[in-house]
């Protein structure tokens, strides 16, 4: 399959000023009739230049250029699917018919079905499959849809923009009209129908207009809409007060549907959702889904300026509104709540997925260079970091500078289509600040590299910074980028003893210089994450100080997990030097695990994890943050080669030690966190049950299930009815089988609980890829739905590493046999699951080389989709 490359983009030979669509919908047959406006490009090259339309598995009925029916001869067919029309007048008139069959759709990319109702998706390159058209988002036109469907089957006819008109049809059918006046790429369409009901609520904009607000969703989950609802309206309100952004038209609807490929779309006035971010009841979602949805339905609200309004030129530029949009989400989720807490989990995250991603086969600059599939490039670089470039420009040009400067990326750049280097701009003109050098953090991949160096003398403290990034595939040489570091200092006595600065990173080595100190202090460095590299050159002491003493919360915490990181590191070395391989054998309790030799819980460690919870009751939601040791996945990153066994025997051992030295603090805190009054939502409710989980997680990791037990059975919410069962199911408790058979009777009907249940058995090291697989045979899973093939194989895959980096291979060969079925279902999802296959770097020879096998064995299947090939092939290079 061609390589996409970002220095090849022309401007389309023709634009689209209007188009006109009619749908027909059948499950089998839709007919779409499109007419289109075109006018020749002033801007692109090549006065005669033919117009070509994208197409894919579209059966063409007719087509009609101006009037008259244009002959088979006149075609000529792209690869792809696509047509190529030449002797095209600069200004014409295309209509078209087409049929589809929804029903057929199992990519769920186009027009295609769930749960019996009618649902489009069409970014990327989805229009494609309801339509010929210049799929591409630069081409940027006005909509009218008018819906036709029966009217007992789909009562209910969406598309975007404001409704214009409905009627009866014959035979039992009804039509409905939707105009969007607003120019827009043609991955924004929408069509939605069916059996869906309507939660319904208005918006009044800060100039007074009325905005009709509605959530569709199937018939009985009405009653679960309220958050979303609740966390539109406060979105809405929110980029009013911040940016001054108003919406735009005078309907915003929400549907929901169970199959989706991404967590949500920001379709122009018509977002569609995985149910997941919508749906939420105390009794079926947790604190996580309630901090998902707002995040998420914020995220596609805030999308209406930033992605809508003002688009992507091309599908490199896939950051200008993922990374902006994310931060934008971001900073509206800090300010619903503890900020300092959002960010700690906002930084896991990023490590998580980011981290890794920049460190493997697949790392990218946050604006790629070329892509085969561009469904593989919508990434944790792509979002996360690029949040993150988003982040730091702010902090260099500050708040207000920032402000101005997206007001006039807006005024400048409304119903375009733009470029990175548009948005980069208008924040330099802006503020007068020279951003050039900055750029380079869009252009680079892979993680910069700080190492911190001290000198202290005469009251002088001399702080060296260092930064290198290593190389990354196709880019074997970095430059240095402009690091902003948010630092301070900290005396002997815990104070600060310096006014708290940003310093400018800029080359690969530079000395900052401090005087008049008294002592020799302790930097703080990175405060709030300032930029998201790696730093180390601190010592365990240092580290141990900061932990106790710096007045950032973000390196608190920081700290207290880079003093676990490196603890465990050099618990898993001593391990690994001194038991031979042969005679380990994990146990699944993690329990005094190699053979016979005896871990000793560090007593540095448990004098934090003490002191931590010392002052727990003074922020739960962050002590519940600080008190989760590092991931095995995490510790795995630091490694060079990584010993998957020795890690989760590390982790689970010091779980369970910490768990018995402090007992009775973790069985107190469980009783006084103990909810009372009615179940809520808000950031001090959440945390404290994180932090009562917390305790219930180590009372469970030293074999105390009891509490567990008591909690599942008497639990009310779901938070606290998956941490307690999370601990029955990781544990030998006799309450397992029966605990998870319980919930799996209770909530057999509910999609995305049960997701939940395969889920924490996915996870579970006591599942090992036998149980995957068998899991992966129950009635209930089902290789159609995204969310349930996530919730079983992507949960195992990334969330299992000790059953998934089995020596046998077995977990490796249970995903590459889903990746191999998933392919011929659902290819973006398939392509997804191919990532935990190409960290084989980082294995031991023996691992990878049964991870290349299972690679080459997927890559040797006939008909391989182009997204899973991209991402075999990359692996494998
Ligand atoms: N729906 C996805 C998102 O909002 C892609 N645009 O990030
Ligand atoms: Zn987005």
């Amino acid at each position: 399959p061609p390589t996409i490359r970002r220095e090849d983009y022309r401007p389309p030979a023709f634009l689209v000023e209007q188009v006109d669509l009619h749908i027909a919908l059948h499950p089998t047959a839709t007919r779409v009739r499109a007419r289109l406006a075109l006018r020749r490009n002033p801007d692109a090259a090549g006065a005669a230049a033919a117009l070509e339309l994208d197409g894919e598995a579209l059966r063409l009925l007719s087509a009609v250029l101006d009037g008259a029916p244009l002959p088979e001869d006149r075609l000529g067919h792209l690869p792809g699917g696509g047509l190529r029309i030449e002797g095209v007048p600069d200004a014409a008139v295309l209509e078209t018919e087409v049929e589809i069959s929804p029903e057929a759709n199992s990519e769920l990319s186009g027009l295609y079905l769930s749960g019996g109702n009618y649902v489009t998706q069409c970014e990327a390159e989805g229009f494609r499959r309801i339509t010929y058209f210049p799929d591409r988002p630069d081409v940027m036109a006005r909509y009218t849809t008018t819906l036709e469907a029966d009217r007992a089957a789909c009562p209910v006819l969406l598309s975007n923009g404001n409704p214009d008109g409905a009627g009866e049809l014959p035979d039992g059918r009804h039509w409905a009209r939707w105009v969007d006046p607003h120019p827009k790429p043609s991955y924004l369409f929408a069509v939605v129908a069916g059996d869906l009901v309507a939660v319904r609520d208005s918006f009044t904009t800060r100039s007074g207009r009325e905005v009709a607000l509605a959530i569709y969703v199937r018939r009985g989950d009405e009653d679960a809409c309220g958050h979303a609802m609740d966390s539109l309206k406060r979105s809405m309100r929110w980029d009013e007060e911040t940016y001054g952004l108003e919406y735009d038209l005078d309907v915003f609807n929400i549907a929901a549907v169970s199959d989706f490929n991404m967590g949500a779309m920001e379709n122009k006035g018509l977002n569609v959702f995985n149910t997941k971010y919508i749906l939420a009841r105390p009794e079926t979602a947790t604190d996580m889904d309630y901090e998902g949805i707002e995040t998420v339905v914020a995220h596609e609200y805030f999308h209406n300026w930033t992605g809508n309004r003002v688009t992507c030129r091309d599908w490199f530029q896939l950051s200008l509104k993922e990374g902006l949009t994310v931060f934008r989400d971001q900073h509206f989720s800090a300010d619903q709540g503890s900020a300092a807490v959002k960010r700690l989990a906002d930084v896991r995250r990023l490590r998580a997925a980011q981290f890794p991603e920049d460190a493997g086969p697949m790392a990218h600059p946050v604006r790629p260079d070329s892509y085969v599939e561009i469904n593989n490039f919508y990434t944790a670089t792509v979002y996360q970091k690029g949040a993150e470039v988003v982040r730091m420009m702010r902090a260099l040009i500050g708040a207000e500078n920032f402000r101005r400067g997206m007001d006039l990326y807006i005024a400048r750049h409304d119903n375009q289509a733009v470029t990175i280097e548009d948005f980069v701009r208008a924040m330099q003109d802006a503020s007068g600040t020279d951003l050039s050098r900055f750029s380079r953090w869009y252009a680079q991949a892979g993680t910069p590299e700080l190492r911190v160096r001290e000198a202290f003398a005469d009251g002088r403290y001399t702080l060296t910074l260092a930064q290198s990034t290593p190389p990354t595939p196709g880019q074997p040489e970095k430059l240095p980028v402009p690091v902003p570091v948010a630092m301070g200092l900290i005396g002997p006595e815990g104070a600060e003893v310096a006014e708290p600065r940003l310093l400018l990173l800029e080359e690969a080595e530079q000395d900052f210089v401090f005087e008049g100190l008294a002592a020799k202090p302790v930097p703080s460095l990175l405060r709030g994450f300032s930029a998201p590299v790696k730093l180390s050159g601190l010592t365990l002491e240092q580290l141990g100080f900061l932990a106790a003493h710096d007045t950032d919360a973000f390196v608190r915490w920081e700290s207290s997990q880079q003093y676990a990181t490196a603890t465990m590191l050099a618990m898993v070395e001593a391990l690994r030097s001194q038991e031979p391989k042969a005679e380990r054998a994990v146990h699944a309790s993690g329990d005094a695990a190699f053979s016979g030799r005896t871990l000793e819980l560090p007593e540095g460690l448990a004098a934090i994890t003490g002191a931590l919870l010392g002052r727990a009751l003074e922020d739960p939601a962050f002590a519940a943050e600080a008190l989760a040791l590092p991931s095995e996945e995490f510790i795995a990153d630091q490694m060079t080669i990584a010993d998957p066994e020795a890690i989760h025997a590390v982790r689970q051992f010091l779980r369970g030690a910490l768990g018995r030295r402090f007992a009775a603090r973790f069985a107190a805190l469980h009783e006084t966190l103990a909810d009372a009054g009615p179940y809520r939502t808000d950031g001090a409710a959440i945390g404290r049950r994180a932090l009562r989980n917390a305790a219930l997680a180590y009372l469970g990791a030293a074999g105390e299930t009891g509490r567990a037990e008591a909690q599942f059975a008497g639990a009310t919410n779901m938070t606290d009815s998956l941490a307690a069962l999370r601990v029955l199911v990781d544990s030998d408790s006799p309450a397992r089988e029966q605990a998870l058979a319980a919930f799996h009777a209770r909530w057999k009907e509910e999609p995305l609980v049960l997701d939940k249940w395969f889920t924490l058995q996915a996870m579970s090291p006591r599942t090992d890829a036998a149980a995957a697989e068998a899991l992966s045979r129950h009635p209930d899973f089902d290789l159609r739905n995204p969310n349930r093939v996530r919730s079983l194989v992507g949960a195992f895959a990334a969330g299992n590493p000790a059953a998934f980096h089995a020596a046998s291979g077995e977990g490796y060969r249970f995903l590459a046999d889903m990746v191999i079925a998933l392919d011929a279902v659902n290819t973006q999802v398939a392509a997804r699951m191919v990532s935990p296959l190409g960290h084989w770097k980082r294995q031991d020879a023996a691992r990878g080389a049964r991870m290349r096998a299972e690679l080459e064995r997927i890559a040797a299947r006939p008909g391989l989709s182009k997204g899973t090939y991209e991402k075999v092939s990359k692996s494998l290079a």
